[in-house]
C-alpha cells in the first residue's frame, strides 16, 4: 500500500509523439519515465499511417481537433513503449500532466516540453480498458519483456 491505495501491478502504453523526436527531447522523456520506477518492457519506432492514425484515436472522431491530430500523428515516426508498474497507468498519465500544457502542473513531461495541446509530446492510456486496447493495437505478445532486475558485478 502506498497512500492509502491499493498497489495494482499494471501496463500501460505510452507513444513518445512526433514532436518530441523534432524538439530532440524523446530520451529526456525516456529517462523521466524510468527515474519515476516504471520499467520498460517494449520498445519501437514506428511510423503511423493515416489510415492507423485514424483508427487509434477513432473515440475522437467528430471532433474539431480530430483531423489535425491525425495528421500530426502520421507526420513523422513516433516511438511507441510498454510500461509497466504499479498503478502504472494512473502514474504516466499524472508524470504526463494534462493535454493542454498551460494547464500542466510544474515538472509534468507536457508543462516541461509540449508547445499546445496538439503538440503535447506524449500520450498515455486513460484506463485499463485502453490501455489493453492499445498495447495491442501496437505490440504482439512475444515483443513485449518480462525482465528482471538484476544487480550485475564484475
Ligand atoms: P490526453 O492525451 O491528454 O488523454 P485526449 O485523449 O483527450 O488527451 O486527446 C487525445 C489527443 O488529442 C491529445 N493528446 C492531443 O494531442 C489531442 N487533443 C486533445 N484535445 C485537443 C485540443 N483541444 N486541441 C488540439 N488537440 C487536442
Amino acid at each position: 500500500m502506498a497512500n492509502g491505495r491499493k498497489m495494482k501491478k499494471e501496463e500501460t502504453l505510452v507513444i513518445i509523439k512526433p514532436d518530441a523526436l523534432c524538439q530532440k527531447v524523446v530520451g529526456k522523456v525516456i529517462s523521466i519515465i524510468e527515474e519515476n520506477g516504471l520499467k520498460i518492457k517494449g520498445l519501437k519506432m514506428i511510423h503511423l499511417n493515416k489510415k492507423d492514425a485514424k483508427n487509434f484515436y477513432i473515440e475522437h472522431k467528430g471532433k474539431d481537433f480530430y483531423t489535425p491530430l491525425v495528421n500530426f500523428m502520421s507526420s513523422n515516426p513516433c516511438i511507441v513503449m510498454v510500461v509497466s508498474g504499479n498503478n502504472a497507468i494512473r502514474k504516466m498519465r499524472k508524470i504526463a500532466g494534462k493535454t493542454n500544457p498551460k494547464d500542466a502542473k510544474p515538472m509534468t513531461i507536457r508543462r516541461m516540453f509540449a508547445r499546445d495541446g496538439r503538440h503535447n509530446i506524449v500520450h498515455a492510456s486513460d484506463s485499463k480498458k485502453s490501455a489493453k486496447r492499445e498495447i495491442k493495437f501496437f505490440f504482439k505478445r512475444n515483443e513485449i519483456f518480462d525482465w528482471k532486475y538484476i544487480n550485475y558485478k564484475l
